[in-house]
């Protein structure tokens, strides 16, 4: 079992707990150490086989730590299957609805018998959830809303939690008789932001079966829903559907990049192809032969033009190759052909950390800490960007916390050599639009995010013209996750985001791509339009931990899919340049 499944297990756990009217603290115990699990750099299996022992870790009891072992030997929690003798175990789904808390999930079991979601939708229907006391009209139709919103979420996982299940499977296949490579494609390799399901290559020139059986072997399947002579499907215990095709050398890049993707993509490199009476499938790329019917051709037929590596399948149209990243048909076809394609950022580019917290608000860490790590990883500057008080966060900054921390900023700088820290703060942004500080303390900032936290539920109107309001105060220079989704877990807000762009782009406002797997807010094309319209985009890890700053890469995928480059980025900048553009205001004539 992989951390991130443990962790949604003891989740679970909690939540049943909650249903069943548990003691509040016990509850906490379980989701104190379902933090401390998502902080883990190891797996908790592998500290199990070492014989370490878990309750050393924060927040890991006895009973927590019996729970993992149980979990990791059984993949089962006797524990919840207990519980759930009581109520069903659907239940938990529901509390997952806006406006059903966990109290309301067990009445709406134990007076109306709905333990799903569809009959939760069929209660709200026949006007029975509105009839229970506490519920009402508003209610009913809350729920019904987030029904909706739940019913558009299942079923993906986020790109981070497939690289958790694709680590030791990956290490499982290499391990098959005759396997010389493998890869992931789909949807995985292009770097999307969620995975539907996983598509898996091996390279092997012989023995495709047996390397399939070893597949569908692997612990972590609970059933396997396919296995032939060259394709192997099975679903993982995580929930998660898994392809393995088996593909001789001379496929492999035609496979390849077949499987990447997109299938928009994909449409176009085809026609490209047929042109130019070339055929391009999973196992190559093949002149049609003269007055052939090419519907009528074996998989094989005609003359092989290429297919061991992707350069041949391209080149063969007379295209470079193309990244991944940009396979979704919106011009990289175009670009490849005329030669526009963009150098896109990496991670190596990234000099500094734009939006972080420290335990002056909700961070896990001190400032010297959280700048400690930053240089570890190679910054050469970094901003920090703790809480303001609307956000209801343990110790969001006063205007006097401000200056007391830049005392404590101002002890430090000393100790850095050449590394900078910037000044800033992470400014609610309220309900019309004002924002949670002074303009006095955000007129003496270096760097003044601004972000929405509440009053998520506001018409589109309201909330397109509050955050633009906020955005033209001169003092902001970044707007933080613009929408404010949850991947899996809440929609953006009802948000005109052509119209803040255009506003941000206007106030000289740069904006964020949030790293975090969850949020990767900018969406790959919102970013795409911020670039459109020349807006700096930063790519903020918001760390809360050391552990947080990881999640740079995931931004810095979703920037590549949004063909952005080291130039259009805020943080790619040298702390000289960074400054530059912080004055860039006062550079001006008035
Ligand atoms: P996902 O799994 O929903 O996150 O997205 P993908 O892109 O991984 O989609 P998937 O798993 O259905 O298929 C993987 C790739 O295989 C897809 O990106 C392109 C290729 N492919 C699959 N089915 C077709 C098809 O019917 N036509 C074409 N041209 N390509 C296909
Ligand atoms: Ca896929
Ligand atoms: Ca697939
Ligand atoms: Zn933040």
């Amino acid at each position: 079992m992989e951390n991130f499944e443990i962790a949604r297990t003891l989740r679970e756990l909690a939540v049943l707990l909650e249903i069943q009217g548990a003691n509040p603290f016990r509850v906490r115990a379980y989701r104190n150490a379902v933090q401390t699990i998502n902080g883990l750099t190891r797996s908790l299996a592998s500290m199990l086989e070492a014989g370490e022992d878990l309750t050393a870790l924060p927040d890991v009891g006895k009973n927590v730590a019996s729970h993992i072992q149980e979990l990791v030997e059984t993949g089962k929690l006797q524990r919840i299957e207990e519980i759930t003798s009581e109520f069903p175990r659907d239940l938990v789904t529901l509390v997952r609805l806006d406006g059903v808390g966990p109290k309301k999930a067990r009445r709406l079991w134990d007076e109306l018998g709905v333990a799903t979601v569809d009959q939760l939708e069929a209660a709200v229907a026949d006007g029975r959830v509105a009839g229970l006391d506490g519920f009402g009209q508003r209610s009913a139709s809350k729920i019904l809303d987030s029904i909706r919103e739940l019913r558009s979420q299942t079923g993906r996982i986020l790109r981070s939690q497939a690289e958790e299940i694709l680590e030791p499977l990956l290490a499982h296949l290499r391990e098959a008789d005759g396997v010389e490579r493998v890869e992931v494609a789909g949807s995985f390799r292009r770097r999307k932001e969620t995975i539907g399901d996983l598509d898996i290559l091996a390279q092997a020139e012989t023995g495709a079966e047996e390397i399939i059986g070893h597949f569908v072997r692997y612990p972590g399947v609970e059933r396997v829903t396919g296995a032939g002579d060259t394709k192997g499907s099975v679903v993982l215990r995580s929930g998660i559907a898994v392809d393995l095709r088996v593909l001789p050398r001379r496929s492999f890049g035609a496979a390849l990049q077949y499987f990447t993707g997109s299938k928009e993509h994909n449409v176009s490199t085809r026609i490209i192809g047929v042109r130019r009476g070339l055929r391009l499938n999973e196992w190559g790329v093949f002149r049609i032969p003269e007055d052939a019917d090419p519907e009528g051709l074996g998989k094989e037929e005609g003359e092989r033009i290429g297919g061991e590596t992707e350069e041949e399948m391209y080149a063969a149209l007379d295209l470079p190759w193309i990244d991944p990243a940009l396979r979704e048909n919106r011009g990289e076809i175009e670009a490849a052909r005329e030669g526009t394609l963009p150098e896109l950022v990496t991670v190596g580019d990234i000099r500094g950390e734009l939006h972080m917290h420290s335990t002056w608000s909700d961070g896990k860490l001190s400032i010297a800490e959280m700048v400690e790590a930053c240089r570890a990883r190679g910054c050469e500057y970094a901003c920090i960007t703790d809480h303001t008080p609307a956000v209801g966060v343990a110790g969001g900054l006063t205007p006097e916390d401000v200056h007391a921390q830049w005392e404590e900023v101002a002890a430090l700088e000393p100790t850095l050599g050449d590394f900078q820290i910037f000044r800033g703060l992470e400014v609610d942004i309220l309900r019309d639009g004002a924002l949670d500080m002074t303009d006095e303390v955000l007129a003496e900032l270096d760097f003044v995010i601004v972000s929405v936290h509440g009053f998520m539920d506001q018409d589109k109107v309201t909330m397109t013209d509050r955050v633009i309001r906020a955005i033209q105060n001169p003092n902001v220079d970044l707007l933080a996750h613009p929408t404010g989704r949850l991947l899996g877990r809440r929609e953006p807000y009802a948000i005109d985001m052509d119209a803040v762009l255009l506003a941000a782009a206007e106030a000289g406002v740069a904006v964020e791509i949030n790293c975090n797997p969850r949020r990767l807010d900018l969406s790959d094309v919102h970013a795409l339009r911020a670039r459109e319209l020349g807006i700096p985009i930063a790519l903020n890890t918001d760390a809360h931990s050391v552990r947080d700053l990881d999640f740079l890469r995931f931004g810095v995928d979703q920037a590549r899919r949004a063909w952005l480059s080291a130039d259009q980025i805020l943080n790619a900048r040298s702390a000289t340049e960074f400054r530059r553009w912080l004055d860039r205001r006062s550079g001006v004539a008035a």
